[in-house]
């Protein structure tokens, strides 16, 4: 059975008018990326791209945040600038790797497209050989903007028009919406192409599986300890049924598992950072995620709020996130909502 190439599905997507050439061929450049990462990926010791980035210095590289980046981080972030500057610059791009937004150079035709990404997310797991991923959002720049900056990507998710994440695992898989649906593309490392393997995902309403870090228990708000405590409970307990858990510490992958059988992800605040809504970035990790899973029938929120209405204040900033299961993210949603109404 001959099955759809992206780039047919693509084609497709443009002659329904859900995309235009300009942004077919931006998702096309990402996916392009994406296959030379997972290059890179797969080669793992057998190359030199394992282990910490090093600054000229020698000291060990750390990103924006401070965080300690990889060698493979360093190399995807450049892939994916490479990319996008092959594919005629069509989009500015803000990257967690980046301070500051990369305008689109004069030299090319403007880009419509405002491009955010996560080069390499889970990365901590590359080194113990575990699914990592790449994960990316789609903005249109504002008309008129002139040079690119900072303030143009501020954008809340709901504005999203396209959104994916490519996980490095047992195949490589590119999962994505254009905002008509959630759709799995599939490797085909001989062809080099990725195919159409699962067309419209849809999210279980409820679940019985929950993926969060329990060993930072003692830092949740009340809300989310309770609601936690009474998963734990289990049939004996409030929600009346027992639960499972899970957690990779890779949120493409733990993310990629939810949307093919259910399931709740959670990254709470934690009071170690009280003025840090969560560990997770808005605009590249929650945003796209929270599009893929409300497009496969899904719920997204920071606890309280639906995180694609939320209005970005910076470009690194961070968000709670509950995600997956509709019925399952609600009803964490409203024990922080029944707190907060108690004031
Ligand atoms: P922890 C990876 O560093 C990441 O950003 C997400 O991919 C993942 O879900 C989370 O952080 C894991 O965090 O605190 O459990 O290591």
């Amino acid at each position: 059975m001959s099955r759809m190439s992206l780039t047919r599905f693509l084609i497709e997507a443009q002659r329904e008018g859900h995309i235009n050439p300009q942004l077919r061929l931006l998702i096309e450049v990402v996916a392009r990326a994406c296959k030379r990462i997972s290059v890179a990926v797969g080669k793992g010791a057998l190359s030199d791209v394992l282990g910490d980035a090093v600054s000229g210095a020698g000291a060990s590289s750390v990103n924006v945040q401070g965080e300690a980046q990889k060698k493979l981080d360093v190399l995807s972030n450049e892939i994916l600038l490479e990319a996008n500057a092959w594919g005629g610059h069509l989009a500015a791009c803000a990257s967690e790797e980046m301070e500051h937004c990369q305008p689109i150079p004069d030299a090319f035709p403007r880009g419509n497209y405002l491009l955010l990404f996560d080069p390499l997310d889970g990365s901590s797991n590359i080194d113990v050989n575990v699914s990592i991923g790449t994960i990316f959002s789609v903005l249109r720049a504002p008309d008129g903007a002139g040079e690119p900056e900072d303030a143009h990507f501020l954008q809340p998710g709901s504005a999203q028009v396209a959104a994916g994440y490519c996980v490095y695992g047992p195949s490589t898989l590119l999962v994505l919406s254009v905002g008509h649906g959630t759709h799995v593309f599939t490797l085909d490392r001989e062809q080099g192409s990725f195919v159409l393997t699962r067309r419209d995902v849809r999210i279980p309403e409820s679940t019985r599986e929950f993926a969060i870090n329990m060993s930072n228990q003692r830092h949740w708000e009340p809300p989310m300890q309770a609601y936690v405590a009474d998963l734990l409970a289990g049939r004996e307990g409030p929600r009346g049924k027992d639960y499972n858990m899970r957690w990779i510490a890779s949120m493409v992958a733990d993310v990629h598992r939810i949307l093919t059988r259910g399931g709740i992800f959670i990254y709470p605040w934690d009071r170690r950072e009280p003025d840090r809504p969560g560990k997770l970035r808005l605009m590249y990790e929650a945003n796209p995620m929270a599009m893929l899973v409300e497009q496969a029938g899904g719920a997204a929120t920071d606890g309280r709020r639906r995180i694609l209405d939320i209005q970005p204040g910076s470009l690194h900033e961070r968000v709670a996130v509950f995600l997956g299961s509709k019925d399952e993210v609600e009803a964490a949603t409203r024990y922080h909502r029944e707190h907060d109404a108690r004031g």
